[in-house]
């Protein structure tokens, strides 16, 4: 509606994006899954230019996916699962070392995989945080628990840099424009499930195709 339109960004619309992800079968869309994306990254350049590293980087990732989600492979790239499949079959991953398919989808995918364990690791902290919780501890014990693991350390200082300028909890919840911190709570309440799901649907694809470490 055009009421709705006028509303500004709201991260509850964001994370229910991540509702539309599951397949009746349980597979993931990759549609929806790329579109839950684009508004993290969209929140997260709110939060201002100290992140325009990160974003670029993620924004980079969500191009690689749309390129063949619209390309004339595209039929093949309906849900993650199709994907890795077509991609495997069709010898179109770099398995062990960088060759000749350094983009693949793939391997695309499973950085974003890995930061959407950031992403739940931090929801959860947020969601059992006090009013005195600062957002860049969260952020960072989040970050080290999961995506640090696999940065190298110039990333991982630059990274600890920005959390450091990352609002305060109060703050960083009205950003989330969700409602009182109540309600911010609730929703994350409701959220999370769902991003455990996607997570722990994808993390199973990828560990029975022995594809966790793709380079
Ligand atoms: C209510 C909270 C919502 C917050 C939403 C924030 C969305 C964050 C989006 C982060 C997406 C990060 C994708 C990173 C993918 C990655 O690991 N890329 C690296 C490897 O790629 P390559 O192609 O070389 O194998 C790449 O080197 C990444 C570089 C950029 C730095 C990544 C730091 C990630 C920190 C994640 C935490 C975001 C902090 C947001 C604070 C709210």
């Amino acid at each position: 509606s055009v009421a709705a339109d006028d509303q500004k960004f709201c991260l509850q619309e964001v994370l229910d994006t991540f509702k539309l992800c599951l397949t009746e079968n349980k597979e993931v869309y990759l549609e929806h899954y790329v579109a839950g994306w684009r508004g993290l990254v969209k929140f997260l350049s709110s939060l201002g230019s100290v992140f325009g590293f990160i974003s670029k980087d993620a924004v980079n990732k969500i191009k690689i996916l749309v390129g063949y989600m619209e390309g004339e492979n595209g039929s093949q790239y309906v849900t993650i699962q199709s994907m890795v499949k077509y991609e495997l079959e069709n010898e179109l991953v770099d398995l062990t070392k960088r060759g000749s398919h350094p983009e693949s989808g793939s391997r695309t995918l499973l950085r974003l995989h890995r930061a959407l364990r950031w992403l739940e690791l931090f929801l959860e902290r947020l969601r059992t945080s006090s009013e005195d919780s600062k957002t860049s501890v969260m952020c960072s014990e989040s970050y080290n628990e999961s995506l640090a693991q696999h940065h190298p350390w110039v990333i991982r200082k630059t990274a600890g840099m920005a959390f450091c300028v990352l609002p305060g909890r109060a703050a960083f919840f009205e950003v989330m424009n969700v409602g009182t911190p109540e309600q911010v709570v609730a929703m994350l309440g409701e959220a999370l499930p769902l991003i455990s799901e996607v997570y722990q649907i994808t993390e199973e694809l990828y560990t029975q195709n022995n594809m966790l470490d793709l380079p």
